[in-house]
């Protein structure tokens, strides 16, 4: 079979390679020349663990190149960005799908598969995509096939994911699900589930939601046991020991191209009846704001100058800093002039990044940790040795041994700030 993948990112790239190392010629296409020169050079551009020795397998066997141009194929499998709109409630922006899905019709051919991967709007596949097939000629379920099939795989651990989850197969019709499985069927060891377009939409959205609003509660609890003086982290751990019972854990913020996005395209497809989505969002953006409150309160209370940042992407072990909060924490504490701050981050290569630990906290004032890198968790006393004053803020309550320090705060402790900031930041949700 030949595919063609259009948008090389986080999720098309491993795809392509997976499809290429499993017997099939694949041809990815980007619009971006760099990204494109880059893989055909045999570099890939995004940090995953095992990706780099995938790509050189598909290469070494020729099954995989890269171009900026549609071609034939037997399946298209469209996994480009879908970010929110710039309206009140975020919806989402199809403008890439829409030009992807138009980019391959000189190219289709009765027969051929057309797959959507990108996390889409409820109803896109129907009321979006199969319109613009259907001008072009092609009778959806005969002619062409037509599928959303969400990925649902875990930046970090992305290949295992890719062959051994399940996968949702949403067909327009029951001929199209089944082309959409013959396609997966070639490398994915999970079950390959049949639905409707508009069913694998939507679950694939309320996957991400229902953690997003369960984050969104957790923070919550934060805020109320910071205000009552109980440890939040104590009651996580004591409420998730009930066999039914599965709270997630406080933070600053919720990050990442998923969580962050997609709630917003449900809320915004059926706005009045979505109160509780448009809460939990309300609830995690207030996040940075409010450890940048903390912060603020704890350096005028031991006049602190220096504060050093340990971690700017959206979540440990990875480099993307999309939609990161702790990036969002960062910008907000650079703009509080009389701070000097240095953000160091192992993942981060952009030259404002500190990528010498020990720079970073020399003379600091204060530590504060926003992602939980493996290589934070065993931080230790000598770690912070060269700080002025060794009062550390872990938001991601990883770096344990860290509790010794002369003050050790995290998402559980957070009443011993000042009551009065948080208070305010409840204020303001
Ligand atoms: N976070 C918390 N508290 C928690 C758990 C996470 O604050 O208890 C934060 C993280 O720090 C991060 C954000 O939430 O900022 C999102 O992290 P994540 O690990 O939950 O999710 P993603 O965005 O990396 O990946 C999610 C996954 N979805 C689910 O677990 C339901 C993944 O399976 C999806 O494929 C992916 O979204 C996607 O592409 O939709």
């Amino acid at each position: 079979m030949k595919i063609l993948v259009i948008g090389l990112g986080y999720i098309g790239l491993p795809t392509s390679i997976m499809f290429a190392n499993h017997g099939q010629e694949v041809v990815g296409v980007d619009v971006s020349e760099r990204v494109v020169k880059s893989l055909n050079n045999g570099t890939i551009h995004i940090e995953e663990p095992g990706l780099q020795e995938e790509l050189d397998r598909a290469i070494e066997v020729g099954n995989f190149r890269a171009s900026m141009q549609a071609e034939e194929a037997d399946a298209f499998i469209i996994s480009v960005p879908t970010p929110n709109n710039n309206d009140a409630l975020k919806s989402c922006d199809l403008s890439y799908v829409k030009s992807a899905v138009v980019s391959i019709l000189p190219y289709l051919k009765k027969g051929n598969t057309v797959i959507i991967e990108s996390t889409i709007a409820p109803r896109t596949t129907e009321d979006v995509v199969k319109p613009i097939l259907e001008e072009a000629g092609f009778i959806v379920g005969k002619d062409i096939f037509l599928v959303h099939c969400p990925e649902r795989v875990l930046p970090g651990q992305i290949i295992h994911e890719l062959i051994y989850n399940n996968r949702i197969i949403g067909g327009m019709t029951e001929a199209c699900t089944e082309a959409g499985k013959k396609v997966y069927g070639v490398f994915v060891k999970g079950e390959l589930i049949s639905a409707k377009a508009s069913t694998a939409e939507m679950s694939k959205l309320m996957e991400n939601t229902y953690r997003d609003v369960n984050i969104a509660l957790a923070n919550e609890l934060a805020k109320i046991s910071a205000d009552l003086g109980i440890n939040a982290i104590d009651v996580i751990d004591m409420a998730n020991k009930h066999p039914r019972v599965n709270l997630h854990f406080p933070g600053p913020g919720v990050g990442g191209h998923c969580l962050a996005v997609d709630p917003y395209f449900i809320a915004a497809a059926s706005p009045d009846y979505s109160p509780l989505i448009q809460q939990a969002r309300a609830i995690n953006t207030s996040m940075p704001s409010c450890i940048v409150a903390q912060v603020k309160t704890m350096m005028e209370r031991v006049g602190g100058k220096k504060i050093a940042i340990f971690g700017l992407t959206y979540k440990g072990d990875i480099d993307d800093i999309r939609e990161s909060p702790a990036n969002e924490i960062w910008e907000m504490l650079i703009k509080e002039t009389s701070y000097e701050i240095v953000a160091y981050d192992p993942h981060v290569n952009i030259p404002a990044v500190e990528k010498n630990s020990e720079i970073a906290t020399a003379n600091a004032d204060l530590l504060l940790i926003l992602a939980d890198h493996a290589e934070f968790k065993t931080l230790n006393m000598d770690s912070i040795s060269n700080m002025n004053q060794q009062i550390v803020f872990d938001t991601k309550n990883i770096a344990n041994e860290l509790a010794t320090a002369e003050t050790y705060i995290h998402m559980g402790n957070l009443s011993e700030i000042s009551r009065e900031s948080v208070e305010s930041q409840i204020l303001a949700v």
